[in-house]
């Protein structure tokens, strides 16, 4: 413990002689919530009572043992996670994950009712929910949900989904912050369609009749796709759709760092989506080829993406959400890591000199703005998330790992 404390004043004094102030940037970190994704706990199941399996092109592989099988079980692995990030995070749940006490309710049936539960729990945990429609996994998903031109199908998701805002209304009303309700759906198709037209045209019309209703206490954000297995052609709610709408309509455009060309920067999209859309919803996660939602790890998209938030000074209009699921590895460790590895990513953004960067540039000195980039890289920011661990009452370093271990060999290898 002392020498956390004196490698943190040490760092501090290094970080001071550049004129950051590292207690300033430590309670901006401290106030930064990451919306957790419920569904790495059980890789995306859910406690719907039907069994047509994880659809919607979307895969998890992998199947290391002790996933959360039941509602206590996903609660208290997130707990437990919870319990070695350092701050406050938020949980966020999709429809499939509601409080169904063992009965059918169709998608087309959820309320607020059946989230009741999550609600009391988040207040006793203090811990605030965000919300998910669910289009995947349901006898009724097919190819085509909200943009299915059979009137009966898309009336179905049109149903879903504005129950879902509702629910997130009632999440946002009684936890007094408002609830993030994120809208992506599957919709596609495996081979070229007869007409792409067609398909946008009938999911942005049910997008105008989903969103009909003005709520004060939830925030809808739209998430585009690239593509999905299976649907690798063509999907209806591409980017180019959803920036467009949300420029449109002043909806919250998501990015999902899953979601673009692989070469594509994400990072790149945060300072435009700023100038023409409300806010920002993120979904991060890690693509290896394709789309493969791998556990969060600290690389460079991930520090391009956090030094975009703060160099344009953009924490209060972004929501940092997760969304990855590995079962091919300790989901709780995947939990950790990756929020953790979000954190550090914010922290060496929040410790940059901006200002000096900045008075470079505007002075032409190129070089020094290039060295100085290069500099701040070895910088020792890890004595200050140490030091922000230890205050936050979490283990340091790699501690986590044994406690990690230790509810694996007490809970979660017994299931
Ligand atoms: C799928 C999207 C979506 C899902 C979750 C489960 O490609 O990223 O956000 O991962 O809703
Ligand atoms: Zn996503």
């Amino acid at each position: 413990m002392e020498k956390i404390t004196k490698n943190f004043n040490q760092a501090r004094d290094r970080y001071s002689a550049i004129r950051v102030d590292t207690d300033m940037v430590i309670k901006v970190l401290e106030n930064i919530s990451i919306s957790i994704h419920c569904w790495q706990a059980d890789d995306v199941g859910g406690f719907e009572n039907n069994n047509s399996g994880l659809t919607g092109g979307i895969q998890v592989t992998g199947n290391y043992p002790g996933k959360a099988r039941k509602m206590d079980e996903l609660r208290k692995d997130i707990i437990k996670a919870m319990m070695l990030i350092p701050g406050t995070h938020r949980l966020s749940l999709h429809s499939i994950y509601g409080d169904f006490q063992g009965k059918k309710v169709d998608r087309n049936e959820v309320e607020p009712i059946h989230f009741q539960s999550w609600m009391d729990w988040g207040k006793a945990h203090n811990i605030k929910l965000d919300f998910n429609s669910t289009s995947f996994s349901h006898p009724k998903s097919g190819n085509l949900s909200l943009a299915n031109p059979d009137k009966e199908i898309r009336d179905f998701w049109i149903d879903h989904t504005k129950r879902c805002r509702a629910i997130s209304e009632e999440m946002g009303r009684q936890q007094a912050n408002p609830c993030m309700m994120n809208l992506w759906i599957h919709d596609g198709s495996k081979e070229v369609p007869a007409n792409r037209l067609r398909y946008r045209a009938i999911l942005k019309d049910s997008l105008d009749e989903i969103f009909a209703i003005r709520y004060l206490n939830m925030k809808d954000s739209i998430e585009a796709k690239l593509f999905g297995i299976g649907l690798e052609s063509y999907t209806v709610g591409s980017y180019d759709f959803y920036l467009g709408y949300g420029a449109k309509n002043n909806k919250i455009v998501t990015l999902d760092t899953g979601h673009f060309h692989p070469t594509e920067s994400v990072a790149d999209k945060i300072s435009s989506l700023l100038l023409f859309t409300p806010e920002i919803m993120l979904h991060v996660s890690r693509p290896i080829r394709w789309d493969s939602d791998h556990v969060v790890i600290l690389n460079d998209d991930l520090t391009d993406l956090t030094r975009e938030i703060i160099r344009c000074n953009a924490l209060d209009r972004i929501h940092i959400g997760l969304d990855f699921f590995d079962a091919t590895i300790n989901r709780i460790g995947a939990y950790v890591i990756g929020t953790r590895a979000t954190q550090k990513a914010l922290l060496m953004a929040l410790l940059e000199p901006i200002e000096m960067l900045m008075k470079y540039e505007d002075n032409n000195q190129l070089f020094e703005r290039l060295a100085l980039q290069e500099e701040l890289k070895s910088m020792p920011w890890q004595a200050v998330f140490d030091y922000f661990c230890l205050k936050n009452n979490v283990p340091v370093g790699m501690d986590f790992i044994t406690e990690i271990q230790q509810y694996e060999r007490e809970i979660t290898s017994k299931r």
